[in-house]
């Protein structure tokens, strides 16, 4: 039974005409505008558990979780309350804090390659200020990235392959110099080859290797199985670091994140999302000789008014305490069905689509092949994403609205919410079949 038949939106309407006059694209974040799936961007008033609520009113069973935080679902209550005490203790001292360590030997004890850290207000902190760490300590100024991999908006990271296989970058985005992104290499994912010649030809002039582990910035994407493995070993033949972008996996795909699934020890990581629990919060950190180049220990600079904010501080707590192993396993299991169910609901419908999941973490794509790479990806049929996206928002449940996203299951899901999803997803996936290609 549908939740929202036929439900306009008329408040989000207006409000996005005011938005529009405010902020660019009616919005302060730009895939929240609806670009590539068209129709006007949904107002949310409210969430609670795994359910959002428009401005109109209309509920959403919601599997964006904004875009990777919410591992509990909205406004868990031991979340609120962490959050709520915190505040009415002061909401930030720009001075250090006992809840600081207690949430620094928390990650540590989770993700034991963050011998040292420092937190940051953002991942796009966490990555800009773990590449100068590298670059610092090395003494090196290249850096290679994966090409469709996203590590936030500093400059140096907003770099597009040229035309070839490793490439200098070039500017990903307008008001990005050709100089930024002159030290940055671009190479394909999962691309065992193309990494071994931009080594072969950069070789001791690479300061940090910075990658996704799972790619979640192109749809989800697996790693080869020995694709990280020759990442480890090629940096340390080299010199290199290792940087694992965990921002998206960690916490999410495993208590340890994708460097424990996966076994790869990386010299430093990024963190962002689960681990500030919903409230603006990141974190860089890894091998202690490496963190101890970074001011005021060391002569790399970086700073921040917020840094270890108490209150995002007390969030990430709450969320990560309640991570143990029991809820990986339940996560997996919500997961799974919802995995076996679409991909039933996709082979019955004859749409050419597949599902793509690590963990709760998953990506619908209207590709014809396995996405292993940003050019596989490209191959997905993005109108039909977008015809999907609206068919499940009118039928209640929000997903991603951008093909080359992730979306996700909380550990508010229940099997009910999971369920009603993969019924209406048989329901939009026959429609799509029937309709014109
Ligand atoms: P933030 O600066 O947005 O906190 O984090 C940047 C970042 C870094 N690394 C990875 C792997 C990321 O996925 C992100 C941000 N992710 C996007 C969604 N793919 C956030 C949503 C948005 O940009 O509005």
């Amino acid at each position: 039974m549908a939740t929202n038949p036929g439900s306009k939106r008329p408040r989000s309407t207006t409000l996005f005409e005011r938005a529009s006059a405010l902020f660019p694209g009616g919005v302060n974040s730009p895939v929240r505008a609806f670009k590539s799936v068209g129709g006007t961007p949904v107002f949310i008033d409210r969430g609670v558990g795994p359910f959002i609520y428009d401005v109109d009113g209309n509920r959403y069973t919601d599997f964006v979780g904004s875009w990777g935080p919410l591992i509990l679902g909205h406004a868990d209550p031991d979340v609120v309350a962490a959050v709520i005490r915190a505040a009415s203790l002061g909401t930030t001292f720009g001075a250090p804090t006992a809840r600081e360590v207690e949430l620094g030997e928390l990650v540590r004890f989770m993700m034991p390659s963050l011998e040292k850290m420092r937190f940051v207000s953002s991942g796009t902190e966490a990555t800009m200020s773990a590449l100068r760490a590298a670059r610092g300590f090395t003494g090196r100024h290249r850096i290679i990235k994966v090409d469709g991999g996203y590590h936030g908006h500093s400059d140096a990271l907003l770099a597009k392959a040229g035309s070839g296989v490793v490439t200098l970058g070039l500017p990903g985005s307008s008001g990005v110099t050709p100089a930024a992104v002159a030290d940055t290499l671009v190479v394909p994912y999962n691309d065992l080859d193309a990494m071994r010649v931009a080594f072969e030809e950069h070789r001791d002039e690479i300061a940090a290797l910075i990658v996704e582990p799972i790619p979640a910035n192109m749809g989800v994407v697996l790693p080869r199985p020995a694709y990280l493995p020759l990442l480890r070993n090629l940096c340390d033949e080299h010199g290199t670091l290792l940087i694992f972008d965990e921002v998206i996996t960690g916490f999410r795909v495993a208590r340890g994140g994708a460097q424990q699934l996966y076994g790869v020890r990386p010299d430093l990581t990024c963190l962002g999302k689960v681990v500030g629990g919903g409230l603006p919060f990141g974190i860089y950190g890894g091998r202690a000789d490496v963190m101890d180049v970074v001011a005021p220990s060391g002569p790399v600079y970086q700073a921040g008014t917020l840094a270890g904010n108490p209150v995002a501080v007390a969030a990430g707590l709450a969320t990560l305490k309640r991570l143990d192993e029991h809820a990986y396993v339940a996560l997996e299991g919500l997961s799974r069905v919802l995995e076996d169910d679409l991909g039933r609901a996709i082979r019955r419908s004859g749409v050419t689509a597949r599902l793509q999941r690590v963990g709760s973490a998953f990506t619908l794509f209207f590709a014809p092949e396995e996405v292993v790479d940003l050019a596989s990806a490209k191959q997905s049929n993005t109108d039909h994403y977008a015809k999907f996206f609206h068919g499940m928002l009118e039928r209640g449940f929000m997903l991603p609205p951008a093909q080359f996203e992730a979306a996700f299951v909380s550990l508010a899901h229940t099997l009910e919410e999971v369920n009603a999803f993969t019924d209406a997803a048989r329901e939009v996936l026959t429609s799509l079949a029937t309709s014109a290609p």
